[in-house]
C-alpha cells in the first residue's frame, strides 16, 4: 500500500471513523489495486485535482456520467440557472418533460420514460414491470453483468462484487435470489437450454448489451439475436441495461449501435451529467402499466429532480454527431497507443474498446467474452499498472473489472499525456514481470 500524503491521510482517518470502509461506494476504497486513499477536491475538463492538489487525467469520469468532462461550462450554467429557482419541489416540472422528450427522440422504440434517482432503482423498477407485464417471476441475468445492488440482481454480478471477489451479498434472502437465473455471458447454448426448460416461466432477460462491469466485454451479435428471438418466442421481455452505454456508445445507445431492439431500457449516468438521475423506458403498452397510469407501483421523492435533470439535459444537448465522432477518435487513439506500448515491451495484453469505453486485460491475448475469461486475466499486473499510472498523474478505474471512460474533454494532449505515462508504467511492469521470482518466496 502506497503511503498517502498528509491531507489525504487525515481525511482517510476521519472518513474511516464515520463511514464503512471510509467510502460511499466500495470500489472507491481502491482495495483491489492495493493503493492508498484518494480524495478529490475538484474536477475540470479531463482532470481531477486531489486533496494534495495533484492533477490526474481522469478515466473514471464519475463512472461514465461526466461524458462532457468535469465542470463543463454549459452544464454548470444550466445547473446554476436551475438552483436559483429552488432545489426540488416534489412536483412535475417543464425540464423533466424536456429530458423525457429528448430521450424518447434519441432511443429507438421509447414512447414513455419514468425517472428515478439511480441505475439500481431503474433496473429494480424495470424488472418489477417485466414481472407484472408477463405475470411471471423468473429473471435471467449473466455472470459479470452488474445491474445495481437490488437484492434480486446481486447474484454473480460484476463491478464492485467482481472487484471484491464476492459471489453475491449476505443479507439477500434466498427468496429474493431464488428466481434469478445466472448464466455465462455470451453462452447462446446455455441460454437456449434454459428457455427450453423454463421459457414459459421467464419474465425477462436483463443484460448489458456491451458489458462494462467486467471490463469491456461486448455481447456477441448472435448471442444478442438469440436473446431477442427467445424472449419473443416465449413471451418474455428483453431488458437492455444501458445505464453505462446509454448515450455513450451512440446517440441512441447500444440499441442503435448494435441494431437490436429491447422491450425496456434502463438508463443513468449520462442522463444526470454527474447528478443523480436514472430512468427506465419503453413502449407505451408496457410503461403505461406503471402507476398512476397502471397498477405497477414505483415512486420517489427526488425522482425527476429539476437540478439533476438540468445537468442531464445540458449534457445530452452536447452529444451531437460531431461529439460521437470525437469520442470515437480519441478512444481509438488511446487504444492504439496502449496496444503499441504493450507490443513494444512484449507485454501480453488485450485492449478492448467500444467507442469511448475501453479496458485492458493483462496476461491474455484473445478478447475475453465471458466473466470466467476476464477472471483468468492477470489482475495483479493491472493493480501494479493502476498504481504506476496514478503515480504518473493518470487515474484509471481501480479495478480490472471496470471500463475506462473517455470524455469530450479528453483531447489529443490528454491522450498523449496518458500514453507517455503508460509507456513508463508498462516499462516498470515489464521489469517486474521479467524479474525472477526469488527462490523460496511465496508463489
Ligand atoms: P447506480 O445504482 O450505481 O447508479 O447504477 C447501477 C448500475 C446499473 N447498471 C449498470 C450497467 C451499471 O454500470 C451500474 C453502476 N455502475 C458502477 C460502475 N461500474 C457504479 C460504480 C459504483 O458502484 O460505485
Amino acid at each position: 500500500m502506497l503511503t498517502a500524503p498528509a491531507r489525504t491521510e487525515q481525511l482517510a482517518a476521519r472518513a474511516a471513523r464515520v463511514m464503512p470502509g471510509g467510502v460511499s461506494s466500495p470500489v472507491r476504497a481502491l482495495r483491489a489495486v492495493g493503493d492508498g486513499p484518494l480524495f478529490v477536491d475538484r474536477g475540470r475538463g479531463s482532470r481531477l485535482f486531489d486533496a494534495e492538489g495533484a492533477a490526474l487525467i481522469d478515466y473514471v469520469c464519475s463512472w461514465g456520467a461526466a461524458i462532457a468532462g468535469h465542470a463543463h461550462p454549459l452544464v454548470i450554467e444550466s445547473v446554476e440557472r436551475a438552483v436559483r429557482d429552488g432545489l426540488g419541489f416534489g412536483a412535475s416540472t417543464r425540464i423533466e418533460v424536456e429530458l423525457a422528450e429528448e430521450i424518447a427522440d434519441r432511443v429507438p422504440g421509447i414512447e414513455r420514460v419514468r425517472f428515478v434517482c439511480s441505475g439500481t432503482e431503474a433496473v429494480m423498477s424495470a424488472v418489477r414491470l417485466a414481472r407484472a407485464a408477463t405475470q411471471r417471476d423468473l429473471i435471467v441475468k449473466f455472470e459479470g453483468c452488474y445491474h445495481g445492488h437490488s437484492d434480486a440482481l446481486l447474484a454473480a454480478a460484476g463491478s464492485g462484487l467482481a472487484t471484491l471477489g464476492l459471489p453475491g451479498s449476505p443479507g439477500v434472502p434466498q427468496a429474493a435470489a431464488r428466481d434469478t437465473i445466472v448464466l455465462p455471458f455470451n453462452d447462446q447454448s446455455r441460454l437456449e437450454a434454459i428457455f427450453d426448460e423454463l421459457g414459459e416461466r421467464i419474465a425477462c432477460i436483463i443484460l448489458e448489451p456491451i458489458a462494462g462491469n467486467m471490463g469491456v466485454v461486448p455481447a456477441g451479435p448472435a448471442f444478442l439475436l438469440a436473446a431477442r428471438r427467445l424472449t419473443d418466442e416465449h413471451g418474455a421481455l428483453l431488458i437492455f441495461d444501458e445505464v453505462m452505454t446509454g448515450f455513450r456508445v451512440a446517440r441512441g445507445g447500444a440499441q442503435e449501435r448494435l441494431g437490436v431492439r429491447a422491450d425496456l431500457v434502463t438508463l443513468g449516468k449520462v442522463i444526470g451529467g454527474g447528478l443523480p438521475v436514472g430512468a427506465y423506458a419503453g413502449r407505451a403498452s408496457l410503461m403505461d402499466l406503471v402507476a398512476p397510469a397502471g397498477p405497477v407501483y414505483q415512486a420517489g421523492t427526488l425522482a425527476g429532480n429539476p437540478v439533476a435533470v438540468a445537468a442531464g439535459l445540458a449534457t445530452l444537448r452536447l452529444l451531437d454527431n460531431r461529439a460521437y465522432e470525437q469520442l470515437e477518435a480519441m478512444g481509438q487513439l488511446l487504444q492504439h497507443g496502449l496496444v503499441d506500448g504493450c507490443a513494444r515491451r512484449r507485454i501480453e495484453a488485450h485492449v478492448e474498446r467500444v467507442g469511448s469505453m475501453i479496458s485492458i486485460f493483462f496476461g491474455i491475448h484473445a478478447p475475453p467474452r465471458s466473466y470466467a475469461q476476464v477472471r483468468a486475466a492477470d489482475h495483479e499486473s493491472f493493480a501494479a499498472f493502476f498504481r504506476a499510472m496514478r503515480a504518473r498523474g493518470v487515474l484509471l478505474p481501480p479495478s480490472g473489472f471496470e471500463s475506462w471512460f473517455v470524455s469530450l474533454a479528453h483531447d489529443r494532449s490528454a491522450i498523449a499525456g496518458t500514453l507517455d505515462a503508460a509507456a513508463n508504467a508498462l516499462q516498470a511492469l515489464e521489469c517486474s514481470l521479467a524479474a525472477p521470482v526469488p527462490q523460496g518466496s511465496e508463489s
